[in-house]
């Protein structure tokens, strides 16, 4: 494909950058060191995004029940995983650094031998893998797709009928065995994330059996012992759904607890999944003084939609911020999780994991030591005056010199490219 932005790609730093870089470092912030941290954080881009959450088990699925809704009907939705993977690769183009994707188990290449979903194998993802690392991604994650299913319908993992809950724990044993070859391929370790939509449109009578039977059914999924150097398992939690308002069973208390007890297992925090008037930002240090590890889903909640298309606004400025003031980077996975079919889906993609890098980068060029030692010395004058002065510093340049060293488009290029592909691409299908 044709790059016009890359071919106009200036050849050196431009004087926006070496200003910038000189305000930064008046504040005693190191601009290389954090372009050096930026490359080094993969975000992992879920694969999702592309399709609606539907997913190419049979021609023209369709994301249905969960809790969870794509809105929109813009044209051009990938409509087979050929499809997918060619606008993965425009996306990927876009954006600057290494990245990884996230599968849903939804998203198997059965190459007309399809299997249930407590059937599937490496075997059905090794088109993927061949995939990424094709395009040298850093790694894959995975998804257990416990809806859009008939034997979802009412419950998965917490179901009391013990046939339908051995049919999901058999579908998330197959997956986190599909994690791990995952891992053992890429060559880096796979986080495989559970969420279940177990829950209540009504008042239950009975909270606490599903719960009972939810950690059950856990125990089972995690029984078998996988090599932790490729594979990490982690839980996620929510507070309610769409039909889901009265009672979700796999609630935060429930994951916190569980992931806890367990001490193996990473807790997942979905910037959609809390009260809008909770910050997720203020729960990362909470839960990694006890938490091995976290997983990120990078959303952006919308009243009652968990799922909107991230952007680089304060709460998601403020994950980042904790993760790089607390020396959290290391022990988190970065991973996205939204979906708009309202707008050209490959701009959705691209603008949301360019927001979450933005914010990565905001973050990482804060006047940490000053605003420290500010703080340490009880001059909360001076700490209030260093964040107001560093919301007005010049990051725009910064990023676009990230985006020329990597060969990516700065500024709106991105969008051109897009544009393009809309035309001679999308709108063919
Ligand atoms: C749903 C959860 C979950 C899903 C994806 C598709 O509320 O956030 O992570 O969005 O797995
Ligand atoms: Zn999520």
């Amino acid at each position: 494909m044709s790059s016009p932005a890359r071919s106009k790609k200036p050849a050196s730093a431009s004087a926006a950058f070496a200003a910038a870089r000189d305000a930064y470092a008046a504040l005693g912030v190191d601009v290389e060191a954090a372009l050096a941290t930026l490359a080094a954080t993969p975000i992992s881009l879920h694969c999702w995004q592309g399709d609606d959450v539907g997913g190419f088990e049979k021609a023209d699925a369709t994301l249905s029940g969960g809790g969870i809704q794509a809105t929109g009907n813009y044209p051009g939705k990938a409509r087979t995983l050929d499809q997918l993977r060619q606008d993965l690769d425009l996306v990927l183009k876009l954006l600057p650094g290494r990245h990884r994707l996230h599968l849903h188990a939804i998203y198997a290449d059965f190459a007309g031998k399809p299997v249930d979903r407590d059937a599937i194998e490496p075997k059905h993802f090794a088109s993927w893998v061949d995939w990424a690392q094709d395009r040298k991604l850093h790694g894959l994650d995975f998804n257990p797709s416990n809806f859009s299913h008939p034997k979802s319908a009412e419950a998965t993992l917490s179901h009391p009928d013990k046939a339908i809950r051995d049919f999901w724990i058999a579908h998330c044993a197959a997956s986190r065995r599909i994690g791990a070859h995952f891992g053992k391929k890429m060559g880096t370790r796979t986080v495989t994330n559970v969420w279940i939509p177990d829950g209540s449109k009504d008042t239950p009578f009975d909270r606490a059996a599903p719960r009972a039977r939810l950690a059950d059914s856990l125990d089972q999924v995690f029984a078998e012992k996988l090599n932790a150097k490729h594979h990490l398992d982690a839980v996620e939690s929510k507070l309610f759904g769409i039909g889901a308002e009265s009672y979700t069973v796999g609630s935060h208390e429930f994951y916190l607890g569980y992931a806890l007890k367990r001490g193996d297992v990473a807790y997942c925090l979905d910037a959609g999944h809390f009260h809008p008037t909770e910050s997720l930002a203020d729960k990362i240090s909470s839960v990694l003084q006890f938490a091995p590890a976290l997983l990120l889903h990078v959303s952006r909640g919308v009243r009652w939609d968990s799922d909107h298309v991230v952007t680089a606004d304060d709460p998601t400025r403020a994950i980042f911020e904790e993760l790089v003031r607390g020396g959290f980077l290391g022990r988190t996975a970065i991973g996205l999780d939204y979906f708009d079919a309202s707008i050209n889906r490959i701009a959705a993609w691209v603008i949301g994991t360019r927001a979450a890098q933005k914010s990565l980068l905001s973050a990482l060029l804060e006047p940490a030591a000053q605003l420290r030692a500010a703080e340490k010395s009880g001059n909360h004058a001076l700490r209030l005056a260093l964040f107001e002065e560093s919301r007005a510093l010049p990051l725009g340049p910064i990023w676009d010199e990230f985006c020329r060293r990597h060969e990516t488009p700065a500024g709106l290029g991105f969008m051109t490219e897009i544009a393009a592909y809309e035309k001679t691409v999308l709108a063919k299908r």
